[in-house]
């Protein structure tokens, strides 16, 4: 644990990590665990962040590659023939291969203390071989008060690891920006990150952060048929659940949907009356119809608090995972029971409480 006076010593040895190339788990757990006493330690903090976001942006070769065509002819996921990981638009496509292991984090909402807990039991930071890879489903900031530990770890694993670590975005990782040029989030609550730090932190570094954040996936497909995003699906047309309107995956990268997609709800019914402008719930129906509709066999999604840290619902092919709760969790969230999720090269998926 870092403690006052051992701050700045840990920033020289992350920015000697860095020249080196190297990565140091030692050095990673004290910059997420750093907290800070004096303005000193918090500039040199938000130098570091801001140097993290630039070498990421910079890579010369982001992962997954970048692709404008195949989307767009293909109907269905298991239509996908490209065989390696691409990108187009907010949509990646991962094929996952019989002997890897992918871990799956759900919500961590500024909870530092969840997070260096699953990079242990996940024994990526000592081990992080080939073969393992790790995807989170968004909403790292707001409600608990370490979010910006939690983006400095995230950011540094993406640097070192950039074809292992898949950083997808959440409803809380959507800020905009007004005509004056100001940032400002599009969700409030307890504990929002812009208004905690403004005083504090350059205008700089909120521009930087929003250019991270809208860099962000939105969604992922699997070969084996796998959906992961933050919140869920998109609305249906009319009042039944009709998805015939998604003509071809590319579709899916429309600005409303994919809006849909970090906001939604599932609800544990046969079928709703969908209400409510921005959050709303789907049940089983519409997730049949959809699923159905671009060939998907199982999702896994975050954003919904669920006290044991997982809940399956609709024969068990959605999968809710929320990953903060306890004694480093934000107040609302402290009696939830933290967890996250390993699936397998065959799509097996398995439960880990934090
Ligand atoms: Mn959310």
């Amino acid at each position: 644990m870092v403690t006052t006076g051992d701050v700045e010593n840990v920033f020289l040895k992350a920015y000697d990590a860095l020249e080196r190339g190297s990565f140091d788990s030692e050095i990673f757990l004290d910059l997420v665990r750093a907290d800070f006493s004096n303005e000193r330690e918090l500039k040199d903090y938000e130098e570091l962040l801001n140097i993290l976001i630039a070498r990421t942006q910079n890579a010369i070769s982001p992962w997954p590659p970048v692709k404008t065509d195949i989307l767009k002819t293909t109907v269905k996921i298991t239509d996908i023939a490209e065989i390696k990981p691409f990108r187009e638009g907010e949509i990646c496509y991962i094929p996952v291969s019989k002997n890897e292991s992918t871990f799956i984090i759900g919500d961590l909402h500024g909870d530092r203390e969840s997070f260096v807990k699953i990079m242990e039991k996940t024994q990526f930071l000592t081990k992080h071989a080939d073969g393992t890879r790790i995807i989170a489903l968004g909403d790292y900031i707001d409600r608990g008060l370490h979010g910006l530990n939690i983006i400095v770890g995230l950011v540094l694993l993406k640097l070192f690891f950039p074809e292992q670590i898949l950083l997808l975005k959440g409803n809380h990782e959507v800020w905009e920006k007004t005509d004056s040029g100001k940032i400002i989030p599009t969700v409030s609550g307890d504990n929002e990150f812009i208004e905690g730090w403004e005083e504090l932190f350059s205008p700089d570094t909120f521009a930087n952060l929003k250019n991270f954040f809208d860099d962000m996936p939105a969604m992922v497909f699997t070969n084996n048929g796998g959906l992961l995003a933050h919140g869920g699906i998109p609305r249906p047309e009319g009042d039944n659940h009709d998805y015939s309107f998604i003509k071809s995956l590319a579709d899916l990268n429309s600005p409303k949907i994919i809006k849909e997609v970090l906001w939604s709800d599932p609800e544990d019914k046969e079928t709703v009356i969908i209400t409510g402008d921005t959050r709303f719930s789907f049940a089983k129906k519409h997730f049949e119809s959809y699923m159905q509709r671009i060939g998907g066999s199982f999702m896994i999604r975050g954003h919904e608090p669920v006290s044991q840290g997982s809940r399956y619902l609709f024969d068990n092919k959605l999968l809710t995972v929320f990953s903060t709760g306890g004694s480093g969790a934000y107040e609302g969230y402290a009696e939830m029971h933290p967890a996250f999720v390993l699936m397998d090269g065959n799509g097996e998926k398995y439960i880990f409480n934090v």
